[in-house]
């Protein structure tokens, strides 16, 4: 393999059209122009006739730049990549899903991305309305009396103008309210007829800015004043870092604010990274649920600071078990604005004694302005050494993987846009906002691949590394989105954590027998993904990647991962097949041990 040390940036595949001078104006220019209006850099999608209007007017009409389309094999990578973008961009993208069928294919990470409050702007459409228009068959099928019903309890605002000037007014609604925090997903189902029906003159553009997302909104003076008053009492304060965002400047507010308060500092590895993990205020590895060491921390906390920590409740119940909470508990966050009753994303209903209803990023620095504490408390605790990595043995472990990746990697800069589900938080630590953009929000497995290359995408040009490792069934479920990456030039290194196996229920399956008395080796039937096993390099290679694998040999792995992460320097996507030996890290915590034993995460 060539090696090639610099990371190589071709420019992004642009599909050109041949140059349509306007003759005459449709319906669905009047939606193009308003993508346009709002900056919207990408739309994916995948094709359908209830949207032949709106494709045209993107190709034609706006010569398929701003937004550029972007062709998915299915619609859940289209609203994965958008999602996955956000996560690192900050910036909406959008997405085009065809009448009902489509729709229905992009629940899953409609709802992904609600649970993760990243706005995206899904497009739909159906037939037309007037039954009158309507072909034969086909567009009766594909036409529904309320398809906003399927994603209106996960979405933020759904809509079904009826006319292009309201289908403007549509999509600027529709970005503002998906825009403004607590962020989300929003649908615009856009009729055929209306799309189609032809306009007098050029639609009018927009003027973004007069609908633009208002500013963040300031947390009342009275519950700052009080939020300062608590921490400068605290003995032993307990930040949550949770929700938080990707700049620079909010990570280094948090790192002032715990070292001023001499607090520890928890994340959760379900989140993107939040504070460096391997600062020493920082004493146990994010992980999934609470751990043991976790809640030993909490229990002693005299004052906890939630910045936006999802499942505080059930956080703190973990801790604190039936009792009542002893500290005092500030909330940062405005996501109570986003409880809804379909949905229990909302999570348990945690105590609180002072709610900050603003977003954690802007409320930091005010916090740290109200207190009266300045010098960085005195004794930091001292930070645990970090687990030696395993013994290597006959088989790849996901802990021996992990550190084979982190010796390929060197010193690169690396953003990991996925960990498998049997990873553990002190397997690579974080040291940067963009080190890792933590998982799809609402636990809906074949998100990894959508999420990753739309995250790839956002990194282009960035000089780090995007690796998306994660679990074979993740991986198999959305395979087709990496030719997405390759189609267009987006780099991306995607490592299958191999076991051959839906292992996470074996788990269940365990629990489940042990509970009843029945033999616990019959966990595997209805969850192995072997006999035959499926080459997944091969699958890689099918979509156009460099593939590397299957890898069985421990001592091999490192040379493979450094070929691979060579040629995602060199503009590539690159899989590798790592085969993996089942069982689940040492994470396990509080909240899975229910009967004492490893259990599944979700
Ligand atoms: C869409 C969807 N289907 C099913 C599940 C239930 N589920 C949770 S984890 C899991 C297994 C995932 O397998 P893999 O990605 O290979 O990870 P492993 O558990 O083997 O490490 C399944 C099926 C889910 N969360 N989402
Ligand atoms: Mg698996």
């Amino acid at each position: 393999m060539d090696v090639n040390k610099r990371a190589v940036l071709q420019p992004l595949r642009e599909e050109k059209p041949a140059p349509a001078p306007p003759t005459t104006y449709w319906g669905s220019d009047a939606v193009a122009a308003s993508l346009r209006a709002l900056d919207i850099p990408f739309i994916a999608l995948n094709p359908g006739a209830s949207f032949r209007g709106l494709h045209d007017s993107l190709v034609n009409f706006l010569g398929n730049e701003q937004p550029q389309m972007l062709l998915c094999l299915h619609e859940e990578h289209a609203v994965g990549i958008a999602h996955g973008y956000y996560k690192v961009a900050g910036r909406m993208m959008a997405a085009a899903v065809h009448a009902n069928v489509g729709l229905m294919h992009a629940t899953m990470p409609i709802f992904n991305a609600w649970c993760d409050r990243v706005p995206v702007l899904v497009l739909g459409a159906t037939g037309p309305v007037d039954a009158v228009k309507r072909r034969p068959w086909i567009d009766w099928i594909h036409t529904a009396r309320d398809q906003g019903a399927l994603v209106r309890d996960y979405t933020k605002w759904d809509d079904q103008p009826a006319s292009p000037a309201a289908a403007q007014e549509s999509v600027m609604r529709a970005a503002l309210l998906a825009g403004t925090a607590p962020r989300g997903p929003v649908y615009v189902c856009l009729d055929a007829g209306i799309q189609e029906s032809r306009l007098d003159a050029a639609p009018a553009v927009p003027d973004a800015s007069r609908f633009a997302p208002p500013p963040a909104a300031q947390p009342a003076p009275e519950m700052l004043r009080r939020a300062a008053k608590l921490l400068d009492g605290a003995q032993r304060p307990v930040l949550l870092a949770g929700r938080v965002n990707r700049n620079e400047q909010a990570w280094r507010d948090r790192v002032t604010l715990a070292e001023r308060l001499g607090a520890r500092v928890l994340t959760d590895i379900k989140q993107a990274a939040a504070f460096p993990t391997g600062h020493a205020l920082h004493p146990v590895p994010p992980s999934t649920f609470l751990s043991p060491a976790g809640a030993e921390i909490l229990r002693e906390a005299d004052v906890i600071l939630s910045l936006d920590w999802n499942d505080l409740a059930g956080t703190l119940k973990t801790a604190y078990g039936p009792a009542a909470v002893a500290a005092k508990v500030i909330q940062v966050s405005v996501d109570l604005h986003a409880h809804r009753g379909w949905s229990m994303d909302h999570q348990g209903l945690p105590p609180v004694d002072c709610h900050l209803l603003a977003e954690p990023d802007l409320a930091v620095p005010l916090v740290l302005d109200a207190m009266s504490r300045r010098a960085p408390a005195a004794s930091a605790p001292k930070k645990a050494a970090p687990a030696a990595a395993a013994p290597a043995g006959d088989e790849i472990t996901v802990a021996s993987l992990a550190a084979a990746l982190n010796d390929a990697l060197g010193d690169a800069d690396a953003s990991f846009l996925r960990v498998p589900l049997s990873w553990s938080g002190e397997y690579r630590a974080w040291r940067h906002p963009l080190d890792y953009i933590g998982a799809d929000g609402g636990a809906g497995i074949g998100s990894g691949p959508g999420m990753a290359v739309g995250a790839a995408l956002a990194l282009r040009g960035s000089g780090r590394i995007p690796v998306a490792v994660m679990g074979d069934g993740d991986f198999l479920m959305g395979v087709t989105a990496l030719w997405t990456a390759t189609h267009y030039g987006i780099p991306l290194l995607v490592v299958a954590a191999n076991n051959r196996s839906f292992f996470n229920d074996e788990l269940h399956q365990e629990r489940v027998a042990r509970e009843r008395g029945r033999p616990v080796e019959n966990r595997w039937i209805g969850q192995r993904i072997a006999g035959p096993d499926i080459d997944l390099a091969a699958m890689g290679r099918a979509q156009g990647a460099a593939a590397f694998g299957p890898v069985t040999e421990p001592a091999k792995l490192v040379a493979v991962l450094r070929d691979a992460i060579d040629a995602v320097r060199g503009g590539a996507v690159a899989v590798v097949d790592a085969r993996v030996a089942t069982g689940y890290a040492g994470s396990m915590s509080a909240g899975m041990m229910r009967t004492g034993k490893a259990e599944g995460k979700s």
